[in-house]
């Protein structure tokens, strides 16, 4: 049974800021790992660039730091290879939404049985906090100086127009209901995202905790039916927010499960690989020439 300090590594430490929301879901993670009862040689994290991308680095499973906006089509291929292994795409909003969001509404649609969790700061942080594809509208800071006029993107709307069969969002400051949410991600058949609520108490000085706790509200406490396509939208649609706000009103932020489906997934549909994974099948008595006489 693998216990918590299995995942530790112990030549490096975490280098986020101090208090940097990455650390709750860091933590979250591992714990989600022990209590869905996987061996750390089950799973493996790919991740993108970013601060959220270190991810991998200070987890002891098998990991893969790739590419900005990439992390999805590499989960993808490597469960082509290896159906049989959990894996966990990772990356920041920037990452994600921005560069990678087109690999998003595919593995949506495929229904690939990978998990994708998005470390949602709302701004690209490793490099000093440029705006981003979530970033609250008429925000500015130092590397974004004039207040920006962009709508923000609502991501899980895009994920699960797509055909994305488990839809979520947690909060890196609520470590409990995050792990719980990652434990029904990993486990759920299909392709699952959440969208994470990550404080970066470096460049975003507007979503703090602070902030955060007086917004969020767990859809849990209010009993919400995730079967439902219809309610799904519409609870999404309550952040992020695209519309003025009246005077004295908050916005309103639901973490938990959106929506959550039974369908097929994408390996399901590939016969080569439905007896054993690719990598456990063996290359003898496999012969290429008729392929190749193809191009004669
Ligand atoms: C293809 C490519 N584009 C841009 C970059 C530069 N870059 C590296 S990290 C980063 C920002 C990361 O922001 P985000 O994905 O939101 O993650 P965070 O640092 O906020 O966790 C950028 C733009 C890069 N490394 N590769
Ligand atoms: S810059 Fe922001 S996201 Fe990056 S480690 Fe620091 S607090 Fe975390």
């Amino acid at each position: 049974m693998t216990q918590l300090q299995d995942l530790e590594i112990t030549y490096d430490k975490p280098n986020w800021c101090p208090g940097c929301g990455d650390f709750g879901i860091w933590m979250a993670l591992k714990n989600a790992i022990v209590q869905t009862g996987l061996n750390p040689w089950e799973v493996v994290l790919v991740s993108g660039i970013g601060c959220s991308s270190k991810v991998p680095y200070w987890v002891k499973t098998y990991g893969f730091n790739g590419l900005h906006g990439r992390p999805v089509p590499v989960a993808q291929g490597l469960k082509l290879a290896n159906h049989s292994l959990n894996i966990i795409a990772i990356g920041g909003d920037g990452d994600q939404y921005g560069e990678g969001m087109s690999h998003i509404v595919h593995a949506a649609r495929r229904n690939t049985n990978i998990t994708l969790l998005v470390h949602d700061n709302q701004l690209y942080s490793l490099t000093t906090g440029q705006y981003s594809p979530t970033t609250d509208m008429g925000e500015k800071n130092k590397a974004t100086p004039v207040p920006t006029i962009e709508t923000p993107l609502n991501s899980l709307s895009v994920a699960l127009s797509a055909g994305a069969t488990f839809v979520a969002r947690g909060y890196a400051g609520d470590v409990k209901n995050l792990t719980e949410l990652i434990i029904n991600a990993v486990k759920h058949k299909g392709f699952s995202i959440v969208d994470i609520m990550q404080p970066c108490v470096t460049f975003n000085k507007k979503n703090t905790y602070a902030w955060f706790n007086e917004r969020i509200y767990r859809l849990e406490d209010e009993k919400f039916d995730f079967n439902s396509k219809e309610k799904a939208f519409s609870r999404i649609e309550e952040w992020p927010l695209r519309k003025s706000l009246k005077e004295g009103e908050k916005e309103r932020i639901p973490i938990g499960i959106f929506y959550k489906e039974e369908r097929p997934t994408w390996e399901d549909g590939i016969p080569q690989i439905v007896q054993a994974p690719l990598v456990k099948q063996s290359l003898e008595n496999i012969d290429i020439n008729p392929l190749l006489d193809e191009f004669k």
